[in-house]
């Protein structure tokens, strides 16, 4: 008997949910439309079209260059579906991210169709399933398109396609289909289905990158591994791909839930018609919700252990000549994708970077000396890519920044291991860099030699920026030394460094100075706000120990304005968080919700915002803003950089009702909290060892002992 999938009753379940984006039509632009699914490696953007369908794929590590060419992020491949079958009478496509499943659901010649995609960690394959109310309704021709013009061989019920870059890197796509009735055949390179009653398509690629400079960057040809990786997808039923799939993700996104209110019938208007009231001024704080989790759903997409980091676009580029090479540029994006790791609970989405920079610290130590004789330590340019090279300027403090990413990681996990094996030597040895580099100045001040605020101003000694994340170096590198009880000399002499290092100043308009000569402008709308560093990431400035630096941090925050590009608006949401401004946090917010292109027939023009796909945009599609705006709401919740645990420090009007499960903090907890009418009602604290912790609201702390393991409220009367 052949099962009939009941179509109508998933569709209906699958739209109007709060963790959902749906849309009536399929996608025309890939960059503003198209939905993005992943599996830290394995990427696909869908249009979704009902009579040809398209999927545009990615593979990480697909890279052009070498050590000494930074080359370029690479586009894979194109997966092309057609179908023969009439136009759709209904149309719908949503992409669920409690789940991370994308489904299409419509009806055509008067057979309801779905399909359901997903890309499967455990597996490491992504998943493509066509199925139809009717049985032998489905039928189609299957075409793979490489990126780089290699010829797509089909045989049987697959299609493979493989080709050599000229810096030697192999690279192979291979696709599967396995039809539940009707035939599959193969034929001028591209696969037919004929009258199935469903079929799956299974997709793997892969390169003979390896992040290892040992082996010249190289592992074995990846075609075996494809083939092994498909065979047993294929030998596996779509259910147990799909509930392994589901256990995955679902252990690492269901760990934070965010409920902000909002009305129910928000949800089943489509996701571009929603942006685009609310760009026309209708409240909608579940699209703001939803927002925040796309951050943890994209983190999740795009950065898997045993993989590389995020790049500029997370993974998802349909070009071999993408805008800043979609790379990993050092002076605020990769970091900024890495902020909402920690505190929104996805520790081990942080690993792939940590082996990205690991990977890359033999290659950079010797360029650093090349560049800058007779140092120890290393650090990294401007843009780089996967195999240690760079371009464009040096960005000297970079390795202090990354390796703030180490300490933050102890920081919040309290893992002794990887303090000791994985986040110590880089903090020692970006130490030891900083205490050969800096220079004394006539009045005794240790400044950075040649430093430059990103992307801005004059050349010099002594800019801000720099001083501020080697500040933060030698502080997580004292109390990481502190931690393990190691290496107190050295200590004693960073301690000694970090009290001579220039310090932040306030200038004569009451701003925080960028560079030593106050010569900041007033009228200077410029994106980066590198100089406030110490308010965030760092911990250096804050209203709560420092208030006359955070009151200039602010007059610095007013000038600089609060429309930008899409990541200098995210920035600034963290930066009001850590102002303890929690509607001027919203604004930044809401300007970076701010809808670019066209929708329903306006046009909401240019500028910084994000598209009806919420991908953010710079413009272009630049991911950061999405993990930048993650963090930064995380922040307006809960903050714990100052050693307290500070509950709602920056909560806005606009989110008057609430609660939040699951953030973590510095220290090793997991905070619970809700409040209403604008104030806190109660937080729970979780630690897995017992602890005491002062919990600070408004102005009021106390301090809180927890048993391990034993949920503790915690209220303020
Ligand atoms: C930094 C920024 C640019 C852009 C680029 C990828 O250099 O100054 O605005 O985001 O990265």
């Amino acid at each position: 008997m052949r099962a009939v999938i009941p179509v109508l009753a998933f569709a209906a379940a699958a739209f109007a949910q709060p963790l959902t984006l749906h849309y009536t039509r399929p996608a025309e632009d890939w960059q503003s439309q198209a939905l993005p699914i992943g599996n830290g490696r394995l990427g696909a953007m869908i249009f979704g079209g009902a009579r040809h369908e398209h999927l545009q794929l990615n593979e990480i590590s697909l890279w052009t260059g070498d050590e000494k060419d930074t080359g370029r992020y690479q586009n894979l491949a194109d997966l092309y579906l057609d179908f023969d079958h009439p136009e759709p009478t209904s149309y719908r496509r949503a992409l669920d991210i409690s789940r991370a499943i994308h489904t299409i659901a419509y009806t055509a010649g008067g057979v309801a169709y779905t399909r359901e995609y997903f890309a499967s960690a455990p597996s490491q394959v992504m998943v493509f399933r066509y199925t139809a109310d009717t049985p032998g309704a489905c039928t189609a021709t299957l075409r793979l398109a490489d990126a780089h013009n290699a010829e797509p061989t089909a045989a049987d019920n697959g299609i493979t396609v493989a080709g050599k870059f000229d810096n030697g890197l192999l690279y192979e796509t291979q696709v599967r289909v396995l039809a539940t009735g009707g035939t599959v055949s193969a034929a001028g390179g591209t696969l037919r289905i004929d009258g199935a009653d469903a079929f799956t398509v299974l997709v793997d690629a892969g390169t003979d990158y390896l992040p290892d400079r040992s082996h010249a960057w190289r592992g074995g040809p990846p075609h075996a591994r494809i083939a092994a990786q498909l065979r047993e997808a294929a030998a596996t039923s779509f259910t147990d791909l799909r509930t392994a799939h589901l256990t995955d993700y679902e252990r690492l996104f269901r760990r934070v839930s965010l409920d902000l209110g909002g009305a129910p019938a928000t949800l089943r208007t489509p996701t571009d018609q929603r942006l685009a009231a609310y760009n026309q001024g209708a409240a909608d704080p579940a699209l703001e919700a939803l927002f925040f989790q796309y951050g943890r759903y994209l983190l999740i997409s795009s950065s898997r252990p045993g993989s590389l980091p995020a790049n500029l676009q997370g993974l998802w580029n349909n070009s071999n000549n993408p805008p800043w090479r979609s790379d990993y540029h050092s002076n605020i994006n990769i970091e900024m994708n890495y902020w909402p790791a920690e505190v929104a609970n996805l520790s081990e989405c942080a690993l792939p970077f940590f082996d990205y920079v690991n990977s890359l610290r033999g290659v950079r130590a010797e360029a650093t000396r090349a560049h800058y004789p007779g140092v120890r330590g290393w650090t990294v340019q401007t843009e780089n890519n996967i195999f240690g090279a760079g371009s464009f300027k040096w960005n000297p403090p970079a390795s202090a920044w990354y390796a703030q990413h180490f300490w933050e990681h102890y920081a919040f996990a309290r893992d002794k291991d990887f303090l000791r094996k994985t986040a110590y030597p880089v903090l020692k040895e970006v130490a030891q860099f900083w205490q050969d580099h800096l220079i004394a100045r006539p009045d005794g001040a240790l400044v950075t030699p040649d430093g430059w605020s990103p992307e801005h101003g004059p050349e010099e000694p002594g800019v801000t920026y720099d001083q501020e994340i080697v500040y933060d170096l030698f502080t997580n590198y004292i109390e990481a030394s502190q931690a393990l009880d190691i290496d107190a000399d050295f200590r004693a002499t960073v301690t000694q460094l970090r009290e001579r290092l220039l310090k932040p100043k306030i200038g004569a308009w009451g701003q925080l100075m960028e560079w030593p000569e106050d010569r900041d402008d007033i009228r200077d709308e410029h994106r980066h706000v590198s100089h406030l560093f110490a308010l965030h990431p760092g911990r250096q400035i804050s209203p709560v120990t420092t208030p006359d630096l955070a009151q200039a941090a602010r007059i610095t925050l007013l000038a600089r304005g609060d429309l930008s590009t899409g990541w200098a608006m995210a920035w600034r949401i963290n930066f009001w968080a850590r102002l303890l401004d929690g509607d001027h946090a919203y604004r930044l917010l809401h300007n970076l919700l701010h809808l670019v292109g066209k929708a329903g027939g306006i046009d909401y023009g240019r500028g910084g915002g994000v598209y009806s796909n919420l991908f953010d945009t710079h413009p272009p599609f630049q991911i950061d803003g999405n993990f930048g705006a993650t963090a930064g709401i995380a922040e307006m919740l809960l903050q714990s950089q100052t050693g307290e645990l500070h509950l709602l420090p920056a909560l806005p009007k606009a989110w008057p009702d609430g609660s939040i499960r699951g953030l973590r903090a510095r220290g090793n907890f997991t905070v619970d909290i809700n409040w209403k009418n604008g104030a806190l009602v109660s937080a729970t604290l979780l630690s897995p060892a017992t602890a005491r912790v002062t919990v600070r609201y408004g102005a009021r702390t106390q301090v809180v002992a927890l048993n391990a393991n034993r949920p503790t409220a915690v209220r303020f009367q």
